[in-house]
């Protein structure tokens, strides 16, 4: 008789719930188990519970289009994620799971003389930090992208793009798989479908993190969630600055690799690349009014068809399988909330936009940095809370792979 399903061992086992741990992280999608592996083995602690209401990246790290990317445009925004680029980079070694990191090039077409500007300063940016970018015109582009029409008489024509070949692609439930793995093989607990329901905080610092399944005391609670950024950090009585709102995404069937690169366009709020399998994986901007909805819509599907297909006319035979949606916490100047909070002992780890996922090691190192040694290292001293009262924003909008 041959394997079953059952004889594959578990790659990690549910623990009991203990009544107190030192840390307990809230949200078990990529960012809280990144910054338990990280507390583990950077920092030694391992007294973790890493709690989420759902399955393990269940929330946006399940539902994201997987693109990886450093070509930002602040010196802030560009040192960030190009160290976890780094960390991605050699991710399938360490963890020992193959993540199918694919850098086939992530490419971002300008279609009028504003892009244009806006990629020449994104490529000079990202080349005085080291990071390899650059402008390519319309042939380059073709001869990277031969079923892209740049032609010049449609409605938006491409004058050229900003081209970064170390982007690509990885396979984003691997990822959360891997760190799982190889947090709970170092103690980390981790607890699903156990929904927080309240956070105790006595003479200015946390105490106790209440769940539906028992309290738990802590002196360290972490919010590591998306969607849910504002109404956990209310539970320990700090506001965020962040409005939610969906972003959809859908994927098509299956057909021979002909795309070997990411190609976004702002100007047309589309991004499209070819996953391993073949299947087409499309997004868009964020909907355009705040909402928990995670369901797709049709309005999302036909704006999505037309822009691809001024793009991509040949594609027009091809069906979608599915379509999604995740929910993404907006911050007024687009760039993540991390550190320490007003409460002792409260962390956030949140206001990740539609570009969380591709910050998952570098947000998990730089948390847990920042849990061990009670100081917000300098990779992320732009990006705390206090930016908000002191007026000295990280203003991220122009780089985003499409509007916002
Ligand atoms: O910023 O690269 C990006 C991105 C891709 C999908 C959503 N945002």
């Amino acid at each position: 008789k041959g394997l079953t399903q059952e004889d594959w061992p578990e790659i990690w086992s549910e623990p009991d719930m203990k009544d107190s741990y030192e840390v307990v992280i809230i949200g078990g999608g990529l960012h809280g188990l990144a910054t338990a592996y990280y507390l583990a083995k950077n920092h030694g602690i391992t007294d973790i519970a890493v709690i989420d209401k759902n399955y393990i990246g269940a929330g946006g790290s399940g539902r994201n289009t997987s693109i990886l990317r450093s070509n930002y445009l602040t010196p802030e925004g560009v040192k960030f994620y190009d160290r976890s680029l780094k960390l991605y980079e050699q991710l399938s070694s360490e963890l020992n799971f193959n993540l199918m990191f694919s850098q086939m090039g992530h490419m971002s077409l300008a279609h009028d003389d504003g892009g244009m500007r806006t990629m020449q300063w994104r490529a000079q940016v990202n080349q005085v930090q080291g990071v390899d970018s650059k402008v390519i015109s319309p042939d380059e582009i073709k001869e990277l992208v031969p079923y892209i029409d740049i032609s010049k008489n449609t409605r938006y024509p491409v004058l050229g793009a900003l081209y970064h070949p170390p982007g690509g692609t990885i396979r984003h439930d691997a990822v959360v798989w891997g760190y799982a793995r190889a947090a709970h093989e170092m103690g980390v607990h981790i607890i699903q479908h156990t929904e927080v329901t309240g956070i105790d905080v006595e003479n200015g610092r946390v105490t106790r993190v209440r769940t539906d399944k028992g309290n738990i005391a802590t002196g360290t609670a972490v919010n590591c969630t998306a969607g849910w950024a504002s109404l956990i950090s209310d539970m320990a009585g700090v506001k965020m600055p962040v409005t939610t709102s969906p972003l959809q995404a859908a994927v098509t069937e299956p057909v021979k690799p002909f795309l070997g690169t990411v190609v976004v366009s702002g100007t047309l709020h589309v991004y499209v690349s070819q996953t391993d399998r073949g299947e087409l994986v499309f997004g868009a901007s964020v909907d355009p009014f705040t909402s928990y909805s995670m369901r797709g819509t049709l309005e999302f599907v036909e704006g999505l068809a037309t822009n691809v297909l001024s793009l991509m006319p040949s594609l027009s035979k091809m069906r979608l399988l599915r379509q999604w949606a995740g929910l993404c916490d907006m911050t007024p100047d687009y760039s993540p909330i991390m550190g320490e909070t007003e409460v002792e002992g409260f962390y956030v780890d949140v206001g990740w936009g539609t570009y969380g996922f591709k910050a998952g090691p570098v947000a998990g190192e730089a948390m847990a940095e920042t849990i061990a040694t009670g100081k917000r290292p300098e990779i992320i001293q732009g990006f705390g809370l206090d930016r908000f009262s002191s007026g000295q924003l990280v203003g991220e909008k122009g780089a985003a792979a499409v509007g916002h």
